[in-house]
Formats: structure tokens, sequence, C-alpha cells
């Protein structure tokens, strides 16, 4: 077992431009009214916060970039403020990691977990693992997206599908595609779900949840995330849970994991991490306060943190 005590940096980043929906930028302020520092202090987790990053408001934002180099590059919404963003959270997220520290990120719109892997993956050999808990695929490119949401395409930017090769501040080298491991999925579109299917990267749908249940299939999750590399970041994306028990997300899908389920994932990751010292970084993202009821979505993203960085009953 790992003796040393790991210390949370809380980084909030208040992102909308990747859903074009306001709302979600206040997800790091909910978070926090939601006590993620008295749980990860219940969970034995130093916790340090660093504020939030300063991020482009969506009013003085314009949606297609200033030099229309091309035609794949307007339908991504934001695309070169979301890039600005991604780029600073990167090198905070790495800095942090080398003062010995695990970054906590929290969103946000999905567009800040680019920003989040590239940053955890920037000094590492081979690249790192990723567990995405959520109900979306988010493998769209610019190219193939129906909405133009940058949210939509963070795993395939990560990958360096489509047009992110092009895009010098896409390192697409920080995350290992095969170590890439997709839990919870049951919403794709048509050249999202192609695109996964050729890829090298695992996706467990919500039918093998199913089918085996949520400890063995974040166990498997887990043997392929972890294999070879220098850890991991896990990404938890609110809308992975049952919208009865997360009313608070802009693209909620009916047929998700429940509370219980969900708390058992997250606890197997920082089993996991207590063997092996696997996390590397984390983010939770999508949680969009003027959705949500009592805050109780906040509430969740911050108990499911607090799991997976230890908080155990016993
Ligand atoms: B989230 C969608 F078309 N696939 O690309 C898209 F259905 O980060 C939804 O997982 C993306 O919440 C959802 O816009 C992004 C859509
Ligand atoms: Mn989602
Ligand atoms: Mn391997
Ligand atoms: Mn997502």
């Amino acid at each position: 077992d790992r003796d040393t005590t790991r210390t949370a940096r809380l980084l909030g980043v208040p992102l909308d431009l990747g859903a074009n929906r306001r709302g979600v930028d206040m997800g790091p302020s909910a978070i926090r009214y939601a006590n993620i520092a008295a749980e990860l202090d219940a969970a034995g987790v130093g916790c340090v916060d660093d504020g939030d990053l300063e991020v482009p408001r969506l009013e003085t934002s314009s949606p297609v970039p200033d030099v229309d180099d091309s035609e794949a590059a307007s339908n991504a919404k934001y695309l070169d403020e979301i890039g600005g963003v991604t780029a600073t959270l990167a090198d905070a997220v790495a800095t942090t990691i080398d003062n010995g520290a695990t970054p906590l990120v929290l969103g946000g719109d999905h567009a800040v977990a680019m920003g989040s892997m590239f940053g955890a993956g920037r000094h590492t050999d081979d690249g790192i693992g990723v567990i995405w808990f959520d109900a979306h695929g988010d493998y769209n490119t610019p190219a193939t997206s129906p909405s133009g949401n940058v949210h939509g395409m963070p795993l395939a930017a990560a990958h360096g599908r489509g047009s992110f090769a092009d895009l010098d501040w896409a390192d697409t080298d920080a995350v290992s595609e095969e170590h890439t491991v997709l839990v919870g999925i049951r919403s794709l579109d048509e050249e999202e779900r192609t695109a996964l299917r050729e890829s090298e990267a695992t996706v467990f749908t919500m039918r093998e949840i199913d089918e085996r249940g949520i400890t063995a299939v974040v166990e498997d999750a887990l043997e392929i995330a972890t294999d070879g590399v220098d850890g991991i970041h896990v990404s938890l994306d609110l809308d992975w849970l049952d919208p009865t028990v997360v009313p608070g997300v802009g693209t909620p899908v009916r047929g998700g994991v429940d509370y219980r389920e969900a708390h058992a994932a997250l606890e197997l990751v920082a089993e996991r991490d207590r063997e092996a010292d696997i996390l590397r970084s984390m983010g939770v993202v999508e949680v969009n306060p003027i959705l949500d009821r009592d805050n109780q979505t906040a509430e969740v993203a911050a108990e499911l943190a607090a799991s997976a960085f230890g908080k155990r009953i016993l």
C-alpha cells in the first residue's frame, strides 16, 4: 500500500464554450459549495484549492475562428478559445503533478478534459491510460460532429483524430489509445460509433454493466487502462449517472448507472490506487447548477471524487 498521503489540488475551470450552453460554467462553485474539501478531508486526503482558471466568457467570444482556414475548424464552435484554455490548463496540471500532488479538475464542460489529459501525460514515456465514465463517447471530430460542440470531441482530440492532428495545442502523445477505456456508454452518433469501433480504445457500454455488473466491468477497465503505463486520468462526466440521480446535466441520457454503482466504481479506482499508485489526475465535469435541484448533482460529484481519492466507510 502507498504510505505517502496524497494531496489533491483543486483546479476550477468554469468553461462553457464547449457545451455552447450557459450554466455549466458555475460547476466549480457548486462543487465547492457541496463541500468537496471536507469530503476529501474525510478521505484522509490533503486538499489545496488553487482557485479557478480564467476562461473567456461566451458573451465576448466568437464561435467561429478569426482566420477561417478550414471548413472543419468552423464547425467546432469556439475552438480557438478552447485551445487557449486547454494549453493553460495542461501547463497547470503538469506543474501540479511535477510538484507531487494530484490535480482534481472541476469543470466546466467536458472540453476541459483535453487540458487535463495533455497535462497529465506530458512527462510520460508512452502516454497515460484513461478511464472515461460517460453516457457519451465524446469521440466526434470537427468534421463528424452533428452539434459542433467541442465537449463531444475531447477523447477524439486526445487520440489525434481528424483535424485535431493539425492543431499545435493538441498533444496527441499524451494519451495511449490502447489504454483508453470508456465505461457506461449509451449514446453515440453514427460516425462517432464507427470511429470508436475502429479505434484501439475499449468500450464498455451499459449493456456490459447490465450483464456483468459494475464491479466486474470496472475491474476490467482498470486492468486495461493501467497495464504498462505511468498511471491514468479518470474523467467523470456526471451524465454517466442516471438523470434521476443527477438532474443537473446538460445532455442527460436515460438508463445510466445508479448512485451505488457509481460509488462502487470510484471506490475500485481508489482501491487499485492504494495498491499501485495509478491515479495521476481526475476531472469531474458537466455539472450544471441551473438545471440542478438543490445542488444534488454537485454533491454527487463531490462525493464520487472523494471515493476515487480513497474515502472509505470502514
Ligand atoms: B458530453 C453529442 F450529438 N454526441 O457531439 C455531440 F449527441 O461531454 C453529445 O459527453 C455530446 O456531455 C455530449 O454534440 C458531450 C450529441
Ligand atoms: Mn456525457
Ligand atoms: Mn500495455
Ligand atoms: Mn462527456
